[in-house]
């Protein structure tokens, strides 16, 4: 395990295993699964393994691990048959709207309307 770990934090749970999710890819780096309230069709959360908080948290060393939480949205995207567009979002700090202090990305597409936006 990372020494960037949180035991309190949900995400950091979810990457050891001890609270259930339904995964979509997981690799040394990321996880990515299902969002438990989906906003749309397909709603996925790309996460570090590393407890990073919030994007304000993350170094300049991070650059690449943020790069491949884009990189593979599309690809997981069309993995989960999207292939017709989809939203990111990543949500940061209290302003920002984050609820979860373990850096997320939002990946969400599929048919409208959508619950949200
Ligand atoms: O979004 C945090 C997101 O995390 C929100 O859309 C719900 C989701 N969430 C919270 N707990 C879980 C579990 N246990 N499984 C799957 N998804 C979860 P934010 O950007 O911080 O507002």
């Amino acid at each position: 395990m990372s020494a960037r770990h949180d035991p309190n934090c949900i995400f950091c749970k979810i990457i050891a295993g001890q609270i259930p999710s339904k995964k979509a890819y997981e690799d040394e780096e990321l996880l990515a699964f299902h969002d438990i309230n989906p906003w749309a069709p397909v709603h996925v959360l790309i996460i570090p393994k590393a407890h990073i908080a919030t994007l304000y948290d993350a170094q300049p060393e991070d650059d690449a691990l943020l790069g491949r939480m884009l990189g593979l949205a599309p690809r997981l995207m069309r993995e989960l048959g999207v292939d017709d567009g989809f939203r990111t979002i990543v949500n940061t700090g209290p302003n920002g709207g984050q609820e979860v202090y373990h850096l997320h990305m939002h990946v969400m597409g599929g048919p409208r309307p959508w619950k949200k936006g």
